[in-house]
C-alpha cells in the first residue's frame, strides 16, 4: 500500500512566513560530482544563491559575509531540470515523501552517479531548515538583554559539552541544525568548544540578525515520549534597543518567549564591587527626554543613512566611556520597554517572559545579596537528576528575588504583569571570575579556573515547561 503524503504547513524559523512541506526545496553538497547530461551539470554547479543572499542583506550582514555561492534545487528548478532530463530520455529526478519526518527527500541519478539530499530549505528565504522541522513543534527563544548582558556567553554555555547542562534521565538534548556545514553554526560550535575547554568567551555580536541555534528536546513521562524543537535567537543587544517593531528585528512578534538578561552592572549596590555602578536613574532619564522622541528618530535614520554601524556615543556627547547612551544601552529596562513597544499588549499577552539575573557569580560574596534570607539558594549548583528542576527551591527564589529586584534593580518587575505567564531567574553562563587576557589576535575574556554554569538552563526549561503545560502535555 502507498503511504499517503500528509501536507503540513509551518512557520519559517528565518523569514517567519507559512511553509507548506511540498513547497520545500533541498540544500545539496555534490563534492564536485560531474554527469554526462548538461542539465544534471548545471544543477549540481554551485551559483548565486539570490533569495538567500537577498534576505541576509536585508537583516543587515554586508553581501562579502553571506556564503551565497549554493546548490539549490526548489520546486521550479526541479521542474526545469525533469523537462530537460525528460527531453534527452534520461532517468528523471524525484522528490519523495519521507513518512518518518512529514518531510521530502530529493535524489537523482545517472548511472551510478548520484544526487541526493534529506537538507531542506525555505522556498521563500533558502535557509536550512533544522532535522525534524515538519514533524514536531518548535519553541521559538528570543534573548533580550542590554549590551554585554551575557546573551551570547549563555547560548554558548547551554550547548558546551554536547548540551550537557540540559540532559536528565528524562530529557536529552541534541543539535537539530539542518546543514552541519553552516559557517554560523560551525562558529557557535566552535565558542562553544572554547568556551568548555579553554573557558575563552565569545566576542560580541555583530548589529546583525543571526540564525538561531536549534536544539531537539526529548521530555519523558512514564512511558510517553514528548519531542520538540528550540530555536534560539541571539540578537546584539543595540538591535533589540532600536525598533523592535520593524524590519530584521520584527523577529521579536514571532517569539514565543523571552529570556532577558539582567547585568548586576545594573544594580544599585552600596558596595561599589561592581566594575559600573550605574548613576541615579532618574538623572538620566531626565536629560534623555532633552533630546525628544523625534529628535532621537531622525538622529537614527540619519546615522542609518551615514551607513553607520551603529549609533555612535561620541556623537552625542562628549564623554563617551560615561555617557548616558552608554549606560542605558545597559538597561534591562530600555530592552523591556522595547519588546513592550513593538510587540503591543495585545501580543504582549501571549508571550512567557523569564526574566534572569546574569552572572550571578559576581553577586555571591557581596554582603548586600548575603543578606536576604535564604540567599544561598541564589547560587546553588545543585545538578537535578531528573525533571526540568527543583520547583520547591525554584519557588523560594522567586521571593527572594523579587525582593532583589524591587530593591537593586528598580522598576523592572512592574513590566512583567502583561506577560501571558512570567518568572525570575538568577544563573550564571561561567559560574567563575572572568579576567581580559591576551590572546594571539587580541584581547579575550576568559574564566579563571574551571567553567561551571550555575542553573544555566532554568530559564529555558520553564519556558519549554510552559510550552509543554500549554499543549496538555504534562496533564
Ligand atoms: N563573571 C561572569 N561574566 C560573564 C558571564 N556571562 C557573561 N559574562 C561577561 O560578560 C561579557 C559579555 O557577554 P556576552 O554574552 O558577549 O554579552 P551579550 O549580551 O551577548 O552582548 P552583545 O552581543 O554585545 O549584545 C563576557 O565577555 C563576559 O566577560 C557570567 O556568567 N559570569
Ligand atoms: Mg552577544
Ligand atoms: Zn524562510
Amino acid at each position: 500500500m502507498k503511504e499517503k503524503n500528509i501536507l503540513i504547513h509551518k512557520k519559517c524559523p528565518y523569514c517567519f512566513l507559512d511553509i507548506a512541506n511540498d513547497e520545500a526545496g533541498f540544500l545539496l553538497n555534490t563534492d564536485g560530482a560531474r554527469f554526462i547530461s548538461p542539465a544534471l551539470n548545471d544543477v549540481a554547479t554551485p551559483k548565486k544563491d539570490l533569495p538567500y543572499v537577498l534576505f541576509w542583506n536585508a537583516m543587515g550582514v554586508p553581501e562579502e559575509q553571506i556564503d551565497a555561492d549554493r546548490i539549490i534545487i526548489d520546486n521550479q528548478i526541479l521542474t526545469e531540470l525533469n523537462q530537460e532530463l525528460s527531453t534527452a530520455g534520461k532517468t528523471l529526478a524525484m522528490k519523495k515523501y519521507d513518512s518518518e519526518n512529514y518531510g521530502y527527500t530529493f535524489s537523482a541519478h545517472e548511472g551510478a552517479v548520484n544526487l541526493y539530499s534529506n537538507t531542506m530549505i525555505c522556498p521563500h528565504c533558502h535557509n536550512t531548515l533544522p532535522q525534524n522541522f515538519f514533524r514536531y513543534d518548535m519553541l521559538m527563544v528570543g534573548m533580550a538583554g542590554s549590551v554585554d548582558s551575557g546573551k551570547t556567553v549563555y547560548i554558548s554555555s547551554l550547548m558546551m559539552d554536547g548540551y550537557h547542562v540540559l540532559q536528565r534521565k528524562n530529557l536529552t538534548a541534541r543539535n537539530a541544525a539542518g546543514s552541519s556545514g553552516d559557517r554560523y553554526y560551525l562558529e557557535m560550535e566552535k565558542n562553544a568548544d572554547l568556551l568548555f575547554r579553554q573557558g575563552i568567551c565569545p566576542g560580541a555580536t555583530s548589529k546583525a540578525f543571526r540564525k538561531p541555534i536549534f536544539i531537539e528536546l526529548t521530555y519523558r513521562i512514564e512511558d510517553r515520549t514528548y519531542p520538540l524543537i528550540v530555536a534560539i535567537y541571539d540578537v546584539a543587544g543595540e538591535l533589540i534597543r532600536e525598533n523592535t517593531g520593524a524590519g530584521r528585528t520584527g523577529f521579536a512578534r514571532h517569539m514565543d518567549g523571552f529570556i532577558c538578561m539582567v547585568d548586576p552592572a545594573q544594580m544599585h549596590l552600596d558596595h561599589a564591587v561592581l566594575t559600573q555602578n550605574m548613576p541615579d536613574e532618574e538623572q538620566i532619564l531626565q536629560k534623555l527626554r532633552i533630546l525628544s522622541q523625534e529628535e532621537q528618530i531622525s538622529y537614527q535614520i540619519q546615522s542609518n543613512r551615514n551607513h553607520k554601524q551603529r549609533m555612535d556615543v561620541g556623537d552625542f556627547i562628549k564623554d563617551s566611556a560615561h555617557s548616558d547612551e552608554y549606560i542605558l544601552e545597559r538597561k534591562a529596562e530600555m530592552i523591556m520597554d522595547s519588546i513592550r513597544s513593538g510587540l503591543g499588549e495585545s501580543l504582549l499577552h501571549k508571550k512567557y517572559m523569564a526574566l534572569t539575573l546574569a552572572k550571578s557569580d559576581k553577586l555571591e560574596d557581596i554582603g548586600e545579596i548575603r543578606s536576604y534570607p535564604a540567599s544561598h539558594l541564589l547560587f546553588d549548583r545543585e545538578h537535578v537528576e531528573y525533571g526540568f528542576f527543583n520547583m520547591e527551591h525554584h519557588f523560594l527564589r522567586q521571593d527572594i528575588l523579587s525582593e532583589i529586584f524591587d530593591q537593586k534593580v528598580f522598576r523592572l518587575q512592574r513590566n512583567l504583569e502583561d506577560y501571558k505567564a512570567s518568572s525570575l531567574f538568577v544563573v550564571s553562563a561561567i559560574g567563575c571570575e572572568t579576567e581580559i587576557v591576551q590572546d594571539g589576535a587580541g584581547e579575550v575574556t576568559k574564566a579563571v579556573g574551571k567553567v561551571q554554569p550555575i542553573r544555566v538552563e532554568e530559564p529555558l526549561l520553564w519556558l519549554v515547561m510552559k510550552y509543554m503545560q500549554e499543549r496538555g502535555w504534562l496533564d
